[in-house]
């Protein structure tokens, strides 16, 4: 897909501070890719496409699960978790983006998972680091990027923050959550 196309699809789609964010993940994970020599065109689109379907509806999003065989244990979730996977599965099935790395930047951006690939790594950290977001540790998170230049270390940052703030909030885990927590523990350095 051209960025063009990409970026009417989610401006039609997404309301405009959502639409926004979407810029400038896609804008942040070029600069990744630049630094950790990954392809930017693909991180790009990836960051544009990643929230598609971050307001879709929610029984809808149930139904993509069951009929594209997405994780079952998804079900048990709400559109924080289930947005990432659906839009993934929309993109390759509904608009022709075949694209591997593509499929699961986007699908994994929320959660993470063990093993990443490296535009799906670029893609879930450019999320938490975007210019605009201001949660607590995201300035150490932009050091450990662009100062130390250590991918794996952010993740398991990221990973450790998000989940401290879920347990604070009583908030169900999902287990590639835990699984990304657990890998990138062991490979951060
Ligand atoms: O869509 P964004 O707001 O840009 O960000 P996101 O897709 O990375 O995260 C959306 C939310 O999902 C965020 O508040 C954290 C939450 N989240 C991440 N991992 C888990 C989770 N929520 C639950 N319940 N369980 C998880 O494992
Ligand atoms: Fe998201
Ligand atoms: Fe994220
Ligand atoms: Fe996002």
């Amino acid at each position: 897909m051209k960025h063009k196309k990409a970026l009417n699809l989610i401006k039609d789609k997404l309301p405009e501070k959502r639409y926004a964010h979407s810029v400038r993940v896609a804008e942040t994970a070029v600069k990744m890719a630049e630094l950790f020599e990954a392809d930017g065109d693909k991180c790009y689109l990836a960051g544009i496409l990643h929230d598609f379907s971050k307001y879709d509806d929610l029984g809808d999003m149930y139904q993509y699960v069951t009929r594209y065989n997405l994780d079952p244990t998804l079900l048990a979730f709400n559109s924080e978790l289930l947005h990432g996977p659906v839009a993934a599965t929309k993109m390759r099935f509904e608009y022709g983006v075949k694209d591997e790395d593509i499929f699961y930047a986007i699908s994994s951006h929320t959660s993470g998972r063990a093993q990443m690939l490296l535009i799906e790594k670029i893609i879930y950290v450019a999320d938490f680091i975007e210019p605009d977001r201001t949660q607590k540790g995201v300035d150490r998170i932009r050091e450990i990027i662009f100062e130390e230049k250590k991918l794996d270390l952010a993740i398991y940052e990221i990973t450790r923050l998000t989940l401290k703030q879920l347990l604070k909030k009583n908030r169900p885990i999902y287990n590639r959550t835990i699984e990304c927590y657990n890998y990138y523990n062991m490979v951060k350095e």
